[in-house]
This record gives structure tokens, C-alpha cells and sequence, in this order.
């Protein structure tokens, strides 16, 4: 182990990133403080941006990233509010599967990050969260501002969904602090951390020598595999099965588990479904992806569900709910008559205040192994080892594709567009193009998931966060900045409206995207709930829309756009004015612009019914 004395140098790995607030006359900084030291140890973790709303009580800290660090590596990613940079990091992890850094001021800081940090604790996203209170020495607190801004226990506002939070009492115990949240950020199943940094630690100057080990040896464990014992007893339940189908679930961004998922799906001849709360999981028109991918399954999923005699989930969120749509009962209460292997390592994450593990599964081969690693087994066992297993399905061969006749837009020219319309406006645009929807609407259809790639889609907001779409988007285009891909965000208005201020942040940092919002200048989803409450209390089904509409008076959606560096014209409401924007859209984003489209739809989901689209 190296020790590191005050008075180290910092190390200054030279990037050629965009020089924009770029401190000077820094000089040779010194390690000298104990926000110096913190910053010391965030540099070595590889964290490239740190998504931030200053503030006084991490003030030591922010001078450490900006004067010792040179701001770089971590950048600051300025936001205009704590939920915008906490969502803006979570877009970023969703693409990258690394966490971003995040620093929040004090308590009020961290109170206006908490929805997100839910969020992303239930996205499954790495995150590594700063913030600080204090001075905890209370004879050094300034009057009042100290003290209002001072809790004991602070993190407990978000302990309840966070991986691990610390609050290290001297610069030695922070540098193991920081090894650690990186650690357990970065191990499956990813999730935000928390440090708070006490004021008095960070603007006291150090007095004594500081070992900073290499942080290689701090990595987190490679994700864990099956046993082989569990792999040859799935194997077998499948060479069994007549009708195998795979959920696939929260799976990983990385091609070559893509394309290893794919050859799999194919070697054992299983179909495929995907959810559309998910990131891209799958080819959705590939000949094995039989039904459309839905929120909760559709018609036709559910279909697929009830023929198959054996389910294999990996790490499918809603497990038991999905046969409950399908035996309309409670798994947990009447089990699948079907073999069902659920992999997953999500059961290590669970507590007892978040419900967002789900309903109990009943399941008959539980694998404890991160889904992709399993698949790389499962292709081993069969490609390698020649573990022979069934791949013809003779049952499936009747079936039919959702792909099959569906995918027009029915609007006439010139008249009003639906959600259906717009979306497959959308879905023909991105015919031939690199695309990734870092978003999606509540009640998009699935029909118009033509996803061809695990950055196709970034699924959506995990806990039902409403506000969370705009700082996605901008996350998620940061992490694809130089990818060559075109990053868009589709937006429910009143979610746009919510995160609106998440926009500037993308001007700012000159990141290429295109936010459109489908803007029915309602929320619309919560009036298909009063619809459905109004039928069954016997009551006026026509007042749905009060307490729900966003139009009287019509909010200005394009110039909410313009006034934070987008590029925008007047609001379209036909087809042939949509495909227009878009294209005028992805040249302006090609050359490393933003730009807005207000998309006028009528009210109303693509199929209906608030069961099977709606969100909460
Ligand atoms: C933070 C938060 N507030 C409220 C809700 C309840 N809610 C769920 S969907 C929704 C409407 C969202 O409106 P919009 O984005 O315009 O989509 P639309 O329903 O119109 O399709 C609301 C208010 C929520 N899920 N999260
Ligand atoms: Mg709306």
C-alpha cells in the first residue's frame, strides 16, 4: 500500500474533452485539505462527470474538484435542480452500466434528489451520490444557515432506497468510504450510494499522512455465474419442454451478450418476450419474438404465456404478475402449472420499505447468477460441451408474428394524429437509423418497438417518476455523445413539463439530442383512472378530465424548449409535419445541436384500457 502524504501533487490524467470551464492559474495543486482527498480518491475510480447543484455545505469539496482536480475526471455537469442531476446520472448508468457521480447540498439538496434517487434505485442504476451536512462540530457552525442545514443522520431520508450510505469522520476513513460506495454501486445488482461529507472534514487542512491504495484493488467482483449442476437441470427442463419461452428481463447493454442472448434463444428454439418497462433485451422482430413488447402483458403475451409449459425469466421484473394477468390469480396463491427457472440476483437487494421487489414467484429452478453470465453458460454447455437439447418446436410453427400487417400510421393527410399515428411516424423514421429511444411514453404501443440493438431502448422510468423523462434523455445523450448514434427522448407533456429545466443543462454542456413530446396537454393517464372509477361508482364518466388537463391556459411548449438553446419550430399535429421535424431534427442534431418537436395528439392511448397501459 502506497501512503500518500499532504502536500501530494495531483495527478492530472490529460483528456481531450470539451475545454469548457476549465479552471486557471491552477498551478502544481497540492493535496493539502480533507475535500482534496475525497476528490483524490473519486479521480482514480474512473468517474467522468459528476452532475451537481452547488451549494455551501459541500463548498470544501467543490473547490477540491475545480482546483485540485482541474475539473476533470470528474467533470461538473451543472444542473438548474437536484432531481435533474440525479435523472441526468441515471440516464447516463442506464447506457453505460457505470455509475456517474452526483453532488447534492446539505439536506435540501438531497430532499430534491430524493424521487430520483427512488428511481434509479429501482432502475437498478450504479450511482455514486455525494453530499454533505454540517460542520457536525457544532462550535464551528456559522449561525443559523449551519445549523438549518445540518441533520444528524442524513442520509436516513434515503437510506430506505440506497445501496449503502457512509458519513466518514477523517480523510483516511473517506478514502475507504469512497472505495466502497464505488464497490457496491458497481456489484449486481447496481444502485445508488450515498456519502455525506461533514463540512468540517472537508475544509479542515490535513495534519497527517493519508495512504490511498491502489483502487484496483478495490474492483467489485466479477457478477456471479450458476452452478453447473443448475445448468444441465435447466438444460434438461428445456429438452423436456414442448413449448419454452424466455422472459427476458433486466439484462445488460453489452453486443456481445446481445448477440449471445440471440443465439441462445435460437439454440434452444424458445420464444421470447420483452417488456417495455426495460432497456432493449432482444431483437423485438425477430421470428422468436412472437408478441409485440408490452408494460404488462398484452392479449398475445398473455397468449404465449398460458401455451408455454416452461418459463424461463431472466431477471424479469414482474414475475409472479405475469401470471396473475395470465391465471388471473396471484401466483404466490395458486402456482403456474408450469416449470418455471427465474434467474436473477435481485433477492440480495430487497428490503423491507421498498415493495419494488414484487410479488413473491413461485418458482422450481431459482438460479442465483447474473442473467447473462447464465446464458454464456447455457451456450457453453451447448455449443462447447454439445449438451444436446430440443430446437425444433413444432407448436410454434402455427403462430403468428405481431409483426405481420401491423406498423402503418392510419391518419388521414392533413388530419389531427393519435398516439398510433405518431408512433408510427416515429417507427418508420428510424428505419436505417442508429437510433436509441432514451424514452418512451405511458401507453406507446409496442408495436412500434423495432429495436434492433441493446441501445435501441433505455426502458423506462422504474418508479413510476413522472419528471424524470427530460433528465433521461440529456443522461443518456451524454453517455452516447460520441457514439455516432442519434439520441431521442419522447416525452408525455406533463412529464416534460415536470423536468422541463433539465434542458438547459444539455445546451450547456453541448451534448447532441432531440426531445418531441407527445402532447395531448393532459394528464391523460390519470383520466383513464377517474374514467374507470367514475364506471364502477355509477358516476359521470365526462368529468374524467377535471383536475387533469394542462390546456387552459395552453403552456408554450416549444418556447419552454427555445429559451434553454433548442432548436424548435411551431407544434405539428399531422404526420407529414412530424416526419418532416424529425428529419429536419436529426440534421441538426448531426451536427451537434438540440432540437425540440411539440407533436399534437388527441387524447388517448394507442389500445386501451388503464390495466394494461397505464402507469400509477
Ligand atoms: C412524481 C409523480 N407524480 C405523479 C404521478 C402520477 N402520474 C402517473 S402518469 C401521470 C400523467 C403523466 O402525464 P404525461 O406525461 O403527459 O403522460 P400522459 O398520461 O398524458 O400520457 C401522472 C400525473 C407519478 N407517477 N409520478
Ligand atoms: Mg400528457
Amino acid at each position: 500500500m502506497k501512503t500518500e502524504i499532504a502536500g501530494k501533487t495531483a495527478e492530472t490524467k490529460s483528456q481531450s474533452k470539451s475545454q469548457i470551464d476549465r479552471p486557471e492559474n491552477l498551478g502544481k495543486p497540492q493535496m493539502k485539505w480533507g475535500s482534496d482527498v475525497v476528490a483524490e480518491v473519486t479521480r482514480r475510480l474512473d468517474l467522468k462527470y459528476i452532475a451537481l447543484v452547488p451549494g455551501a455545505s459541500y463548498r470544501g469539496f467543490h473547490d477540491s474538484i475545480v482546483n485540485y482536480l482541474g475539473n476533470e475526471n470528474p467533470q461538473m455537469v451543472i444542473c438548474l435542480h437536484e432531481e435533474h442531476a440525479v435523472s441526468i446520472a441515471d440516464g447516463y448508468g442506464k447506457v453505460t452500466e457505470e455509475p456517474m457521480a452526483v453532488a447534492l447540498h446539505a439536506n435540501v439538496g438531497l430532499m430534491h434528489a430524493s424521487m430520483p434517487i427512488f428511481n434509479a434505485w429501482c432502475d437498478r442504476t450504479p450511482m455514486v451520490i455525494f453530499g454533505a451536512t454540517g460542520p457536525v462540530d457544532a462550535h464551528r457552525r456559522r449561525p443559523w444557515i449551519d445549523w438549518i442545514h445540518t441533520s444528524k443522520d442524513q442520509a436516513s431520508i434515503i437510506r430506505d432506497y440506497t445501496k449503502w450510505d457512509d458519513q466518514p469522520a477523517s480523510p483516511q476513513a473517506a478514502v475507504e468510504s469512497v472505495l466502497r460506495a464505488n464497490q457496491i454501486a458497481r456489484s449486481a445488482p447496481y444502485g445508488p450510494v450515498y456519502i455525506c461529507l461533514d463540512a468540517g472534514l472537508q475544509e479542515a487542512p490535513l495534519t497527517e499522512g493519508v495512504a490511498i491504495p491502489d483502487a484496483a484493488r478495490f474492483a467489485p467482483p466479477p457478477p456471479p455465474a450458476a452452478p453447473r449442476e443448475s445448468v444441465l437441470k435447466v438444460l434438461d427442463a428445456i429438452d423436456k419442454a414442448k413449448f419454452p419461452i424466455i422472459l427476458m428481463g433486466r439484462v445488460s447493454r453489452k453486443q456481445a451478450d446481445w448477440d449471445r442472448r440471440v443465439r441462445f434463444a435460437e439454440a434452444i428454439g424458445a420464444a421470447v418476450l420483452t417488456s417495455s418497462n426495460d432497456p432493449s433485451a432482444f431483437p423485438t422482430t425477430h421470428p422468436l419474438h412472437f408478441a409485440a413488447p408490452c408494460l404488462r402483458p398484452s392479449k398475445a403475451a398473455t397468449a404465449l404465456i398460458e401455451k408455454a409449459d416452461l418459463v424461463l425469466s431472466l431477471d424479469w421484473l414482474d414475475l409472479a404478475g405475469v401470471f396473475r394477468l395470465s391465471l388471473g390469480t396471484a401466483q404466490t396463491q395458486v402456482p403456474a402449472d408450469k416449470t418455471v427457472i427465474h434467474c436473477s440476483v435481485d433477492s440480495i437487494r430487497t428490503n423491507g420499505w421498498s415493495m419494488d421487489h414484487q410479488a413473491l414467484a413461485a418458482v422450481d429452478i431459482p438460479i442465483f447468477a447474473e442473467p447473462d453470465q447464465f446464458v454464456a453458460q447455457m451456450l457453453d454447455e451447448i455449443e462447447v460441451k454439445k449438451t444436446p437439447v430440443v430446437k425444433s418446436r413444432p407448436e410454434m410453427k402455427s403462430l403468428t408474428h405481431w409483426n405481420a400487417g401491423t406498423g402503418k400510421s392510419s391518419a388521414n393527410p392533413g388530419q389531427p394524429m393519435s398516439l398510433w399515428d405518431m408512433a408510427m411516424t416515429m417507427r418508420e423514421f428510424t428505419k436505417n437509423r442508429s437510433v436509441t429511444f432514451a424514452r418512451l411514453p405511458i401507453g406507446w404501443p409496442g408495436e412500434a418497438y423495432e429495436f434492433d440493438g441493446p441501445l435501441s431502448f433505455m426502458g423506462n422510468d422504474g418508479g413510476g417518476a413522472v419528471g424524470t423523462g427530460p433528465g433521461h434523455t440529456i443522461g443518456a445523450a451524454l453517455a452516447l455523445k460520441d457514439k455516432g448514434r442519434l439520441t431521442i427522448g419522447v416525452l408525455g407533456d406533463g412529464d416534460y413539463l415536470m423536468g422541463v429545466n433539465a434542458l438547459w443543462t444539455a445546451s450547456r454542456m453541448e451534448i447532441p439530442v432531440m426531445i418531441v413530446v407527445a402532447d395531448n396537454r393532459s394528464y391523460y393517464n390519470d383520466e383513464m383512472h377517474q374514467e374507470r372509477v367514475a364506471q364502477a361508482r355509477n358516476r359521470p364518466v365526462q368529468n374524467r378530465w377535471i383536475g387533469q388537463r394542462i390546456d387552459d391556459p395552453r403552456v408554450d411548449l416549444v418556447a419552454m424548449a427555445r429559451a434553454q438553446g433548442f432548436e424548435s419550430e411551431d407544434p405539428v399535429s399531422t404526420t407529414e409535419a412530424l416526419a418532416n421535424a424529425l428529419k429536419k431534427g436529426a440534421e441538426v442534431v448531426a451536427k451537434g445541436g438540440r432540437y425540440f418537436i411539440d407533436s399534437v395528439i388527441t387524447p388517448g392511448y394507442a389500445d386501451s384500457g388503464p390495466d394494461q397501459r397505464s402507469g400509477g
